[in-house]
């Protein structure tokens, strides 16, 4: 059966941990905007160059761009996906809605992954990856707090949102997860 999830949460919540767990186990897509475009700052191809500097300084790429990059990704898949980091604004939120309605893929469910932000400072930092300085991550989480938190509401107000707990082992929160998805 084919499954399609937002997973929603602060940066260091845990998105990309848990949605390759779970792509791997129900064999679906795991589409995270992070990763491709990071991948493409790393080939240094053209759209690197250009967001290079906007991922190292904790800012959200434009929605334009990030949007076709999931759209060139998301058009084919049938089997299910599960969209890691994206959308990150009601924007975005909306031009999703509007794709999955012409392609008749509507979203099933949105995971909200909750971490005090204590902790998720402590995971980022211990990560170190370039965008994980001290200064940078205080960044991203201001910039989650004013333009993807709404999203808990957008999806809320659909039938959609579920929440999940991300404090405890990997394990423990992947079959938190599994338990809302049924
Ligand atoms: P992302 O790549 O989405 O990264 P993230 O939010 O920082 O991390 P995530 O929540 O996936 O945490 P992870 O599992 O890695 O974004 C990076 C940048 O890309 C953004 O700032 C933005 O510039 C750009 N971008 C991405 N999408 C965009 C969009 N749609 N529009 C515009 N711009 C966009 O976990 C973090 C750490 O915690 C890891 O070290 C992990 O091992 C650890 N961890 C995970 N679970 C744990 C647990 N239960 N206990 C302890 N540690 C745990």
């Amino acid at each position: 059966m084919s499954l399609r999830v937002i997973v929603l949460g602060p940066p260091g919540a845990g998105k990309g941990t848990q949605c390759r767990r779970l792509a791997t186990v129900k064999g679906l897509l795991h589409l995270s905007t992070g990763d491709l475009l990071r991948a493409e700052v790393a080939a240094q191809s053209s759209l690197g160059q250009q967001v290079q500097a906007v991922l190292e300084s904790g800012e959200l790429v434009s929605d334009k761009l990030v949007l076709s990059i999931v759209r060139s990704r998301i058009g084919s898949q049938t089997d299910g996906w599960l969209l890691d980091g994206f959308p990150r604004n009601l924007t975005q939120a909306m031009m999703l809605d509007e794709l999955l309605g012409t392609l008749g893929q509507p979203v099933q469910a949105a995971l909200n992954l909750e971490v005090p932000e204590a902790e998720l400072v402590q995971r980022l930092l211990g990560r170190g990856r370039s965008d994980d300085t001290e200064d940078i991550v205080r960044h991203r989480l201001h910039v989650y707090a004013v333009q993807t938190r709404p999203l808990v509401t957008h999806y809320q107000g659909q039938g959609l949102l579920r929440h999940v707990d991300g404090m405890g082992g990997i394990e423990d929160v992947a079959q938190r997860i599994c338990n809302q998805l049924g």
